[in-house]
């Protein structure tokens, strides 16, 4: 993984004027790979302890009959286990985001996407939709590439500028296989999004207000994928108060203090 400072100019303009930027080849793909290793075994050990990862399943393929991965969407709350911790406590990860949310940060949201054949995309969205903070924003995400991301497979289209708008309304996803909490934003011209085409280990780093969506997986491939999400610590989730439980996916940890990884496995 590249060392010492990695946020160039470019990247802090690119992310002021489009609401994101990439890092192409920040993580060897084995990193991804030891993460996808880690929530196959989770999906067929199927946890059942509501304070530990969360798994899933995706809506479009119920009762396909594959092995518990092939028929898994996405697994949660991932970022306190070894692998996923040792990616965020590294040099280049804390680089990045202390560059956008400051010295003291808490990431309070992880979830591995599998995007197996014939699971249907996500679509236009904001993430801060799902995320009712005091302060709001600023909340940073990042999507590590751990298979490639192509236009077949589902990469993410990304509406670049679109952080600079409020967070919109969202209807609910109505498409009979569509994911639980999938929803979407249909109020707005999405006709400049481009695509992210991605290869394994590259990674996206993006404002929480960035418009993005990803399509089917119409390949015969998995499109796995990790993201995590930060906010400064001392952020305040409100979610129990607004939509009156707690969110059973956010799980606050603090991750970076004074600027330095807190987590073990710092680099
Ligand atoms: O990777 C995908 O298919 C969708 C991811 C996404 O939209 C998100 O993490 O907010």
């Amino acid at each position: 993984m590249t060392a010492g400072t990695v946020v160039t100019d470019a990247h802090r303009t690119s992310f002021a004027r489009d609401g994101s930027y990439r890092l192409d080849a920040f993580a060897s793909p084995e990193v991804g790979q030891a993460m996808l290793d880690d929530v196959v075994g989770l999906t067929r050990a199927q946890p059942r302890d509501l304070d530990g990862p969360l798994v899933l399943p995706e809506a479009n393929l119920a009762g396909s009959g594959g092995r518990p991965e092939e028929v898994t969407s996405k697994v949660f709350k991932l970022h306190r286990r070894t692998h996923f911790a040792r990616f965020l406590a590294s040099r280049a990860v804390v680089d990045v985001v202390v560059n956008r949310l400051g010295p003291d940060i808490d990431c309070f949201l992880s979830q591995f996407i599998f995007k197996n054949p014939g699971a249907w995309g996500q679509p236009w969205h904001q993430d801060s939709y799902y995320f009712p903070f005091r302060p709001a924003r600023p909340v940073l995400g990042l999507w590590l590439a751990v298979t490639a991301a192509t236009l077949e497979n589902g990469c993410l289209h990304v509406l670049p500028g679109s952080h600079h708008e409020p967070v919109h309304e969202h209807i609910d996803d109505r498409r009979p296989g569509a994911n639980l909490g999938y929803v979407e934003i249909v109020d707005h011209d999405m006709s400049g999004a481009v695509p992210v085409l991605m290869n394994p280990g590259d990674l996206l780093v993006f404002d929480s207000h960035l418009m993005h969506r990803s399509t089917d997986n119409d390949s015969d491939g998995i499109r796995a994928a990790m993201v995590f999400h930060f906010a400064a610590a001392g952020t305040e989730d409100r979610t129990a108060e607004v939509l009156g439980a707690p969110s059973p996916v956010h799980d606050w940890v603090p991750v970076v203090r004074a600027g330095q990884s807190v987590l073990d496995g710092a680099d």
